[in-house]
């Protein structure tokens, strides 16, 4: 939890409190720990005021997970964590349902077993849906625990699954399509509405002024870290990279033709209408999954030695598709690698730093891709890359991007998530003015890093040749 100070030429970060976030494997699969993260926001929140107080709250979280609310507001269940292997057969037949095509025509979404659409539908028959009376995303149920409200702020409903992509609201069709009650989706708000204020227990333990305000941030963390990309040129694309690399274009309307389905492109919605066009890429996952197998096994996973270790390895050992499905779930993660490298007839990087050496290539590869195909089917000419997030801490896979794409890359902000929300708290306090003017703040006031490609395509179009046509 950070607090942003906002103002003329001024945008800056305090990190307040930091709590983890830990699934939960329970029989009933995996979850997250919901009231133990409303728990982390509460004391955050009692840190602030101690602090001298906030003007305004807003949350994001990741996209697509949700809790059911029963009649009376009470929370049905633990909310799933969508790395659950639930989706597994529902995710199929909805497709099978309403045909792959239409899904895209109406939502252009991406096709992610995952999608929150898919997940109610293995809910199906279940006695939790059926005494359901309203469905929260992850920041929106986190907002009504704080004020009360209820609202589905418009960038997250946009993973569901369940938004029409052209209109921008409900797809009452879809819904009925796939079996679900569309009483259950409730009033849509976009990133900048109020969202109500402290309920009087949330400021008697917290410390903070009942009237404090509480509003509807880009609540999907992308949408958020898309705000704060410093674009300052056309020609821009950007990587927000932590968790996932997602890597795409800012555009104005959606693109729902059949190739970019084919390729599994997404039109998400960002702020002031926007559409984020972009592709999830498995992202630092694979280097997280892997740091948590050898921190088992007693080997080192400091980060800094990791990629020094991975400087100092060969180049291009193995490839791999950060995509493929053996990657998406909690597992052997260095297991999953060596399992990929037999199945493609590449040898398994040996040692640790030839493993992270391996999965930075493979994710600068994945992004070179990616972007092609955006600009492809975007009908667009890239000539610029922002890479944000966690992901741009990482000099080595900012450079090896950089390599990769052909194409200069700026690293930074690496909390651009945060400033994403901050600046859209700020903009409905009339703190700061439009997007381009967020963002020119942004440039302005954030250390930013500027990579040059190296010149010479050769060993990655030969790595790309490697797993077919990249
Ligand atoms: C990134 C992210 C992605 C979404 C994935 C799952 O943190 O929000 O945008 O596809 O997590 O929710």
């Amino acid at each position: 939890m950070v607090i942003g100070r906002v103002g003329p030429g001024r945008l800056d970060l305090t990190e307040l409190h930091r709590f983890p976030n830990i699934p939960l494997r329970l029989p009933t699969g995996l979850h997250w720990n919901l009231p133990g993260l409303f728990q982390g926001v509460l004391d955050g929140l009692s840190l602030a005021a101690r602090t001298g107080g906030v003007a305004s709250v807003g949350i994001d979280t990741w996209a697509v997970d949700y809790g059911l609310l029963d009649a009376d507001g009470a929370l049905l269940g633990i909310p799933h964590h969508y790395r659950d292997t639930r989706t597994a057969e529902s995710a199929g037949q909805i497709r099978d349902l309403v045909g792959a095509a239409e899904l895209y025509a109406v939502t252009g979404l991406q096709h992610l077993p995952f999608n929150s659409v898919f997940q109610l539908a293995a809910a199906r028959g279940t006695a939790q849906l059926a005494a359901a009376r309203t469905m929260l995303l992850i920041p929106d149920l986190l907002t009504h625990w704080l004020t009360g409200s209820i609202g589905a702020e418009i960038t997250n409903a946009s993973t569901t699954g369940l938004l029409d992509a052209r209109t921008g609201t409900w797809s009452r069709e879809l819904a009925r399509l796939t079996g679900l009650d569309h009483t259950l989706l409730p009033p849509l708000r976009e990133p900048g509405a109020a969202a109500g204020t402290l309920l009087p227990h949330i400021a008697d333990c917290t410390g903070l002024p009942a009237d404090t305000p509480v509003t509807a941030v880009a609540s999907h963390d992308t949408a958020s870290a898309v705000v704060a990309v410093p674009v300052t040129r056309p020609g821009s694309a950007y990587i927000s990279c932590g968790t996932w690399s997602l890597a795409g274009l800012e555009l104005d309307a959606p693109v729902l033709s059949e190739a970019s389905r084919a390729a599994n492109f997404t039109n998400e919605r960002g702020i002031d209408g926007t559409v984020r066009y972009l592709r999830n890429i498995m992202g630092m996952w694979l280097l997280e999954e892997c740091r948590r197998a050898w921190a088992a096994r007693g080997l080192p996973t400091d980060l800094a030695s990791l990629l020094g270790a991975a400087a100092q390895a060969q180049p291009f050992t193995a490839v791999l598709d950060p995509d493929d499905p053996v990657f998406l779930a909690p597992a052997d993660m260095p297991g999953a690698i060596a399992a990929f490298c037999a199945r493609t007839g590449q040898q398994a990087p040996r040692d640790v730093g030839a493993t992270v050496r391996c999965i930075l290539e493979s994710l600068a590869l994945a992004h070179r891709r990616t972007l092609r195909q955006a600009a492809e089917l975007a009908g667009r000419d890239i000539t610029h890359v922002h890479l944000v997030g966690g992901g741009s801490r990482n000099d080595l896979l900012c450079r090896l991007t950089a390599d990769a794409t052909g194409l200069p890359v700026t690293a930074g902000p690496t909390e651009a998530t945060a400033l994403g929300n901050v600046l859209v708290q700020a903009r409905a306090q009339g703190l700061v003015g439009d997007l381009p003017d967020m963002r020119r703040l942004v440039a302005a006031t954030q250390q930013l890093r500027h990579y040059t490609p190296d010149g010479d395509p050769r060993p990655w179009d030969a790595a790309a040749a490697r797993l077919g046509p990249f």
